[in-house]
């Protein structure tokens, strides 16, 4: 297996990798507002790479539930400097946007993978996009948007639900002129989950090894870790780490985390030990 995105290629097997997540937005729910000058937005990027991130995810319109969307040009303006003072760092760079036309300038500014999380349900354009730059793709699942997923997500079984919509987009991906070395395969923790779908989610990965792809998995903070064990957004590290040690145990390469330094320490133990298993 190979992930593509345009001049940048990972062969699989490949030890896991930290997406590091740059939040260019003053609404964010774990640190919205800290990094949206666009110097602080890009030292903390460096921060990150030094720390072992092998991917940067910069947006500019929060996805938390219930957030406001954003107009492109307040979009624009948030990552483009972010990412073009970050095209000679040689760190690979992912926008996270929904919006076709954000992409296209964060490409041509220096990015080279798109963090879709609407998957392109509005229209094709995202992935006629992908297709034409050979750009990296991230298919993430979600039900419903942003501004309503929280509100009552219902599966009959989220597991078999996820995995049919991964491939039916696959199909449409494809069929679009999006090579499948492009794209890697995210479930979208808490997008339109609760905790127990969530919880599904992370304990029956394996399932979705099927789709022959890479995989994302981002829990990183995120609210069903405080409604499970306690503790606000600042005090989610243990069961963030917990969350990535699993899902690297099982088989995902890419991890979204806000705490890098912490997020590879864990990931490399994790790679030392296993390196020594016998058979
Ligand atoms: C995810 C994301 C995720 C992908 C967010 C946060 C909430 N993109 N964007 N996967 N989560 N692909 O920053 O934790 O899980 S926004």
């Amino acid at each position: 297996m190979i992930f593509r995105a345009c001049h940048w290629k990972v062969q699989f097997p490949h030890a896991p990798m930290v997406m590091g997540i740059l939040n260019v937005t003053p609404d964010s729910f774990s640190d919205g507002g800290q990094f949206l000058d666009p110097k602080q937005a890009f030292e903390h990027a460096l921060q990150m790479r030094d720390e072992g991130a092998g991917i940067i995810d910069v947006g500019g319109e929060s996805t938390r539930p219930g957030a406001e969307p954003v107009a492109e040009s307040v979009e624009l303006k948030r990552v483009i400097p972010v990412i073009e003072a970050l095209r000679e760092q040689k760190v690979p760079i992912c926008i996270d946007t929904q919006k076709p036309a954000v992409a296209r300038e964060a490409l041509a500014a220096g990015a080279i993978i798109v963090n879709d999380i609407a998957a392109a349900r509005e229209d094709r354009e995202m992935w006629e996009l992908v297709a034409e730059k050979g750009a990296g793709y991230i298919l993430m699942h979600m039900q419903g948007s942003p501004q309503d997923m929280a509100k009552h997500p219902t599966y009959e079984n989220v597991v078999t639900e996820v995995s049919e919509f991964f491939a039916s987009r696959l199909r449409d991906i494809a069929a679009a002129g999006v090579s499948p070395d492009q794209v890697m395969i995210d479930p979208g923790i808490g997008f339109g989950k609760n905790s127990e779908h969530n919880l599904q989610l992370l304990a029956n990965l394996g399932h979705f090894t099927i789709h022959q792809r890479p995989m994302l998995v981002g829990a990183s903070r995120k609210s069903f870790i405080g409604k499970l064990l306690g503790g606000d957004v600042t005090a989610r590290l243990p069961g963030s780490l917990a969350c990535a040690v699993w899902a690297a145990l099982n088989g995902v390469q890419f991890i979204r985390a806000h705490d890098v330094a912490a997020t590879v320490q864990m990931l490399r133990m994790i790679g030392e030990i296993q390196q020594r298993r016998q058979a």
